[in-house]
C-alpha cells in the first residue's frame, strides 16, 4: 500500500459531500491538503477542523472551476511546497434540473457543462504540468454511473459525465509514458447536497431521490477514492463503478416505500 503521508492533495468541491468526506480521509493518512470551492465560510470551518484534529497543513482556495482565468491565476499563485501537488481529486460538479431537451434551460445546461466538463479540464490543464515537473502524480476524477448510461431528462448531466469518462480515458493515454496515474470513480446514488442543488433547494424533491433504500454515503465514495489513491505505483484503478446495494443501473433501483 502506498504511503501518502506528507503528500499534497488538491480537492475541488471540498465544501460538501464526496469532496469534504475525501478531505477527512486524506487528512487521516497525514496528507497536506489544498481545499478548493466557492463557499469560503465552509472552507475556513473545514480547514480549521482538519488542522486541529489531524495536525496537517491546509491551504484553502476560493475557486470557481468554471472560470479558466481564476483557475490559472490561483494555480500560478501556489508557492513553495504547495506547488508539489501529488494528487488532484477532480470532484467539483453538479446537476441542474431534470427536463427534456425541448423544455430544458440553456442556463442550466451551460452551468453543468462549464462545471463538470470545462472546469475539470481547466483544473487538470493547470495542475498536470506541476505533476510532470515533480515527476509523480495521480488524477482521480469523480464521474458517475450517468457517464455510462442515460435516463430521460438527464440528457445534459449524463452528457457531461460521458464527457468526463472520455476525457479520463484520453488523459490516461496521454500520460501513459509519464509517472502520472489517471483514475475515475463512478458512483451511483450518493446522499449529499447533490439533489438539493439539482432541484434548487426544493427539499421534498431532493429527499425523494434517496427514499425507500439505503443510498451510498459520501464516506463510502471517499473510501473508494482512498483505495485508488493508496495502491502501489504499478497498480491503476482505471475505473470503479460503485452502487448502493439497491441499485443495478442508472434507472434500476429497488425502493421499498
Ligand atoms: P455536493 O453538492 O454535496 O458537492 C458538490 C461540491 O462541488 C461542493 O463542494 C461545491 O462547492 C462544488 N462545486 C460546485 N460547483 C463548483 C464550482 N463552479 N467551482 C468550484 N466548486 C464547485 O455533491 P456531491 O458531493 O454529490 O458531488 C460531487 C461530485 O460527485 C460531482 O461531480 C457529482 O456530479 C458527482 N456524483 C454525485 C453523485 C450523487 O448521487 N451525489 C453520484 C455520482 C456522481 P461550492 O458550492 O462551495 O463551490
Ligand atoms: C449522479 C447520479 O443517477 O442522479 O451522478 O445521475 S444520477
Amino acid at each position: 500500500m502506498k504511503n501518502l503521508k506528507g503528500k499534497i492533495v488538491l480537492i475541488t468541491g471540498a465544501t460538501s459531500g464526496i469532496g469534504k468526506a475525501s478531505a477527512y480521509k486524506f487528512a487521516e493518512l497525514g496528507c497536506d491538503l489544498i481545499l478548493a470551492a466557492r463557499r469560503e465560510d465552509r472552507l475556513e470551518k473545514i480547514s480549521n477542523e482538519l488542522r486541529t484534529e489531524y495536525g496537517i497543513d491546509v491551504l484553502t482556495i476560493r475557486l470557481d472551476v468554471q472560470k479558466y482565468e481564476d483557475v490559472k491565476s490561483k494555480v500560478d499563485g501556489l508557492e513553495g511546497k504547495w506547488k508539489k501537488v501529488y494528487l488532484l481529486l477532480n470532484n467539483a460538479g453538479l446537476a441542474r434540473g431534470m427536463a427534456s431537451v425541448k423544455d430544458g434551460s440553456v442556463q442550466d445546461w451551460n452551468e453543468m457543462i462549464d462545471t463538470n466538463v470545462k472546469g475539470l479540464l481547466y483544473v487538470s490543464k493547470s495542475i498536470i504540468p506541476l505533476m510532470l515537473d515533480n515527476k509523480e502524480g495521480h488524477v482521480i476524477n469523480i464521474g458517475s454511473i450517468a457517464g455510462h448510461e442515460v435516463y430521460p431528462n438527464g440528457n445534459v448531466y449524463a452528457g457531461s459525465k460521458h464527457a468526463v469518462d472520455a476525457i479520463t480515458k484520453s488523459m490516461r493515454m496521454e500520460l501513459l509514458d509519464s509517472p502520472i496515474r489517471v483514475s475515475t470513480i463512478d458512483p451511483g446514488l450518493v446522499e449529499t447536497e447533490f439533489s438539493v442543488v439539482r432541484h434548487r433547494g426544493v427539499e421534498d424533491k431532493a429527499k425523494l431521490t434517496y427514499e425507500g433504500y439505503t443510498p451510498l454515503s459520501p464516506d463510502d465514495i471517499a473510501e473508494a477514492v482512498i483505495f485508488a489513491a493508496t495502491r502501489n505505483d504499478n497498480f491503476v484503478v482505471a475505473e470503479m463503478i460503485v452502487f448502493p446495494k439497491a441499485q443495478a443501473g442508472v434507472r434500476d433501483v429497488v425502493r421499498k416505500v
